[in-house]
């Protein structure tokens, strides 16, 4: 068994205000991050994306294991792939497997199977959840793990002036064979990234977000 050592802190960031100020800032950049649809063919560089993979890796996981992987994907014939498979599966999930209730409730968005974006934006990030590890054991609370180091990956592109689309094919098995990726690896989320078309349109549907007295008890 590995002993744990201790060493100190070290350096702690210190926002140059008080914290109110730094969270409400803050809280300004990100309540303009929205989930686009619409993008355009203008390049983003890989050393972009490799900050943003790092920026995700940041994450707190259980064990520190890490257990994510992000694959970035700018082949044209790879994502045109991607999104072939992608749509194959959307219309079988709007035609047959959605509930109505479903439906419904994506109804505002205006969704529906064509995801042209895939082959559009400039990189896939199809990121992947480790379930076991290299000697087969099992990963302790992987979804909790990837699913902050996604949350801090868009965080980090819309902070350098990229949009995201957190794309859920449904099922997305396809996704590891597509990618060639191992058998202890799960597709977690499918993010395309990039920038938006001039005519990008967002559903209004999509600005509402709850207020603070109905998503935050205090107790
Ligand atoms: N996966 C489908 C349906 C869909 C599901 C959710 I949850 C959304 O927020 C939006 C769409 C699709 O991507 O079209």
């Amino acid at each position: 068994m590995e002993e744990a050592v201790f060493v100190p802190l070290g350096d702690r960031y210190q926002p140059d205000v008080p914290p109110e100020a730094a969270a409400r800032r803050l809280y300004h950049v990100l309540e303009t991050r929205r989930s686009v649809r619409m993008f355009c063919d203008r390049p983003v560089s890989r050393e972009t994306l490799e900050w943003l993979v790092r920026c995700a890796g940041t994450a707190p996981s259980g064990a520190n294991k890490q257990p994510w992987r992000f694959v970035c994907v700018q082949d044209q014939t790879l994502k045109h792939e991607i999104r072939v498979a992608a749509e194959r599966e959307e219309r079988e999930f709007y035609a047959r497997r959605a509930s109505k209730r479903w439906l419904e409730a994506l109804a505002p968005l205006g969704t529906d199977e064509r995801k042209e974006y895939l082959d559009v934006a400039p990189w896939l990030v199809v990121v992947f959840k480790l379930v076991k590890d290299e000697e087969g054991y099992p990963i302790y609370y992987p979804d909790e793990s990837v699913g902050l180091a996604c949350g801090m990956f868009l965080t980090a592109a819309h902070h350098a002036g990229l949009v995201t689309l957190t794309h859920t094919p449904s099922p997305m098995g396809f996704l590891r064979d597509l990618l060639g990726r191992p058998s202890n690896e799960r597709p977690y989320l499918l993010i395309p990234i990039g920038y938006p078309s001039d005519d990008c349109v967002i559903p209004k549907a999509a600005l509402a977000r709850k207020p603070i007295d109905e998503i935050m008890i205090v107790e």
